[in-house]
């Protein structure tokens, strides 16, 4: 704990050894799919005419939504409902009668190869009656067309949270203002898009699916019930996954079905990838909301009522409930005292792709709605920016603070620990923010336009509902640790190692850790949500402990020594201040074994074997044979990790370029299990925000077409645009709801992009930005307008 160890996976995932879906051999026979999509956004079916495809060689089977049946033909689950959402719509695995989108999948073709597949893809025939679309939330809310005929307004949900009358407290105070500001829509794009390969075994009668996805446990599920199987014939197995940032929590994808279903009924195994351009259209996108923000505050900025309304773009269906909104809707508050508070939001349908939870999921929009508050209020009272956020802060002899609300979770909103004060001086420290001013002057007299930003937020990381952990230490000494959640690159091969290594005593580089197997571990819920490290690191933690426990007892049983006198060191089990009285770690799982081996003491591998005393239990009394520990992890509620951000850019005068000088962080996650895996997933998030803030948007126009489907025109920032480096300071407030009193962090980095960019280019500016992202060419209009009359 609290070293920062370099990752073990990377000497794999670094040197191109990592196994990905689509690297699998996974025997003879293997099938190709691809996937007819909608061109239209909105559009009635009339038919689909497949004789064309039958008759081309190679081509196994092309599936229609008719030719599914039972659960396969009714739509996908929603995974998370919420009773506020009265009018919840998922999609079919294969559109049935109407299609809600561009890109949402109409047919499935299996053929010999890819090449054929794709051929095949061109000569379905599919009329269709096409229907206006609804895109944008102004469009949604405007409702003249209807994504759903049955949902009046296109709303899906609207929910009101409220503590004490925000109106009239917004009304009575000596200053109001209003706000309104818009996110726009952003993407994932993880290197490694979706992919599935599924085999049927028939005379094992058990279905092996090999998926990239964030919850193994999720899709097994998903596949069991959709196909008529008991869980225990589907074992779905996730290997090596480049990224996932929360789109691929979304079980099941109708390709994550449509695979293993292809594979049982033609007896073949069959693989889908997707390619880039299916992703842009067909998976998911997050963030477009539109916010009004009414705010009553005092004359230091003290804010005494907080009236927010907020409209959600939800694309065409709602397989993930109103996870996103509601989490905008509560971590908007960040680490501030609201006064009194009401939100309001209204998920809308408009026919685009589906939103699903995107890193920071809800948080950046809410985040950016209250610190450009804060800014606001700062501006208006001519105060110091950073003095207007302190006022407000939680203390920290204030936890647990109850904010009144229901989190996402459905429990009371409950922040467990902080020192946000504490944590505000270190930011301020780490950009010299006082200093600032002269700067900006500086750099002014130089022709040079310099701005700072601050933004501020907490995150509730670590939900539940549980989470497991296996630990087997081999015959050799070798451990071995299964845990049920997947991963996409944060690091959990070496974290959970370091787990095991600390509580266990054994050596790091015995530790073999593997994840998203459900053959390993069928218990498990998934990575989202930062929660691995305090969920599944503290079952991990608590496995460990087991295995320590049963290794001392049998030790002490062995070595006819008091178990209170044993310690475990580096795998060698010893009496304390007689180091020559041990056993190492290898032998007592031999002697914790019914079966007693011989051993070739080189290889440290059992040669031989024979029953052992049958008169004399192989393991102390009332233990269960084999050196192994198993437990699971379920938290009372979710624990609150937090952060602030400051941004020092630069804006040419000229082209409206926006240069990042300076990008500081101040982090909290409780106790660090890896702080260079911290810094990492920090980095990794800031660059995404960075994406998202001044690059990134999914640009569709009017009749839902995206028009920049590639990288040759969504422009993820490259390694010249993200900073060179990032100041990272961290606080530890270890959380009080866990065994380690760890926060999570892998969402963190993300969170104030919009904001903390929205800040520092306006105050480079001189005017305020209320629409993120902003390129250049914006940036540019804005000051264009600015100057016109
Ligand atoms: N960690 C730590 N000490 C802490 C907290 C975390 O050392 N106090 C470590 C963890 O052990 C883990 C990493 O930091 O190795 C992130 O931990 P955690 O916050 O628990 O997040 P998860 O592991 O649950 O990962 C999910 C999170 C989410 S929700 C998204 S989205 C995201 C992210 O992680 N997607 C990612 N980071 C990503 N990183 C990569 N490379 N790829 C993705 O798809």
């Amino acid at each position: 704990m609290g070293t920062g160890v370099q990752r073990v996976e990377d000497q794999r995932l670094l040197r191109g050894q990592g196994a990905y879906t689509d690297d699998l051999d996974v025997g003879p026979g293997l099938l190709h799919a691809a996937v007819v999509r909608s061109p239209h956004a909105h559009a009635r079916i009339v038919d689909i005419d497949v004789d064309a495809v039958l008759d081309v060689e190679g081509v196994h089977a092309v599936f229609t939504h008719e030719d599914l049946s039972g659960p396969m033909a009714e739509p996908l689950p929603l995974l998370i409902p919420h009773p506020a959402l009265t009018h919840g719509r998922t999609q079919y695995a294969l559109a049935r009668d109407e299609v809600n989108y561009v890109g949402e999948a109409v047919a499935f073709v299996v053929a010999t190869d890819r090449y054929v597949a794709e051929d095949a893809v061109g000569r379905v025939r599919v009329t269709y009656d096409v229907l206006p679309a609804v895109v944008g939330i102004e469009a949604a809310r405007a409702a003249e067309r209807l994504v759903h005929d049955d949902v009046p307004g296109n709303l899906g949900a609207r929910l009101e949270q409220q503590v004490g009358d925000a109106p009239a407290a917004v009304a009575a105070a000596p200053h109001r203002l209003s706000l309104d500001l818009d996110i726009e829509r952003s993407a994932c794009m993880p290197l490694e898009g979706r992919a599935t390969v599924a085999r049927w075994e028939p005379a094992l009668d058990r279905l092996q699916v090999w998926t990239s996805t964030q919850s193994s446990t999720g899709v097994r599920a998903a596949v069991a019930v959709k196909l008529g199987l008991d869980l225990g014939q589907v074992d779905v197995i996730t290997p090596d996954v480049g990224g996932g940032f929360g789109l691929k929590i979304n079980h099941p994808w109708p390709e994550e079905l449509l695979v293993p279903y292809a594979a049982r009924v033609l007896g073949r195994p069959v693989k889908f990838v997707e390619d880039r351009r299916e992703h842009f259209i067909s998976s998911a996108h997050e963030r477009g909301q539109v916010q009004h923000v009414e705010v009553g505050f005092d004359d230091d900025g003290r804010l005494l009522g907080l009236d927010v309304e907020f409209w959600h773009d939800h694309g065409a269906y709602t397989p993930y409930g109103l996870i996103v909104p509601i989490i905008t809707s509560t971590q908007l508050l960040g680490p501030y005292k609201p006064g009194a508070y009401r939100v309001v939001f209204s998920s809308l349908y408009t026919n685009t792709v589906i939103v699903t939870p995107y890193r920071g999921a809800g948080r950046p929009q809410g985040c950016y709605a209250m610190e450009r508050t804060m800014d606001a209020i700062a501006a208006h009272l001519g105060k110091d920016r950073a003095e207007v956020r302190r006022v407000n802060l939680i203390q920290p002899d204030e936890f647990p603070y109850e904010h009144h609300l229901v989190f996402q979770d459905g429990r009371p909103l409950t922040y467990d620990s902080g020192d946000y004060p504490a944590m505000l001086d270190k930011i301020l420290a780490l950009v010299d923010w006082d200093g600032f001013g002269a700067r900006r002057a500086a750099a002014a007299a130089e022709g040079r336009r310099l701005g700072i930003g601050l933004a501020c937020y907490v995150e509730g990381t670590g939900v539940g509902p549980y989470e497991g952990a296996h630990v087997h230490v081999e015959t050799t000494g070798k451990v071995k640790v299964a845990t049920g959640l997947t991963s996409q690159g944060q690091g959990h091969e070496t974290v959970f190692a370091q787990l095991v290594a600390d509580e266990l005593g054994c050596r790091f580089s015995d530790v073999e850790v593997v994840t998203g197997d459900t053959r390993r571990m069928p218990y498990a819920v998934g990575t989202f949500a930062s929660r691995a490290a305090v969920m599944s690191g503290s079952a991990v933690h608590l496995a460990a402990r087991r295995a320590k426990e049963k290794a001392l007892r049998i030790a002490a049983d062995a070595l006819e020594a008091d178990e209170d006198d044993l310690q475990i060191v580096d795998g060698v089990v010893s009496v304390k201040g007689s180091p020559e009285t041990a056993l190492d770690l290898g032998t007592v799982s031999v002697l914790s074994n019914p079966l007693r081996y011989a051993f070739d003491e080189a290889s440290k591998r059992a040669t031989q074997f024979s029953v052992g005393d049958p008169g004399r239990p192989p393991v102390a009394e009332d233990d269960e044979p084999g050196l192994e520990g198993r437990d699971f992890y379920s938290p009372e509620r979710a624990t609150f990790a937090s952060g602030m951000h400051a941004v020092v850019v630069e804006t040419d005068p000229e082209t409206a370029e926006v240069e990042i000088l300076q990008y500081a962080v101040v982090h909290d996650c409780g106790t660090l299990i890896n702080p260079l895996i911290v810094e990492g997933q920090i980095h990794g998030g800031v660059a995404q925000g960075v994406g998202g803030a001044l690059y990134e948007r999914m640009a569709y126009d009017d009749t839902g077409q995206l028009l920049n489907a590639s990288f040759m025109d969504f422009l993820m920032p490259y390694v010249s645009e993200v900073p060179d480096g990032i100041d990272i300071d961290h606080l530890e407030t270890p959380s009080p709801l866990n065994p380690l009193g760890i926060k999570g962090a892998g969402e963190a980095g993300v969170i104030p992009s919009a904001a903390v960019f929205a800040a520092a280019i306006s105050d480079a500016e001189g005017f305020e930005i209320t629409a993120m992202p902003i390129s250049p060419s914006e940036l540019f209009a804005l000051r264009q307008a600015q100057q016109s009359p």
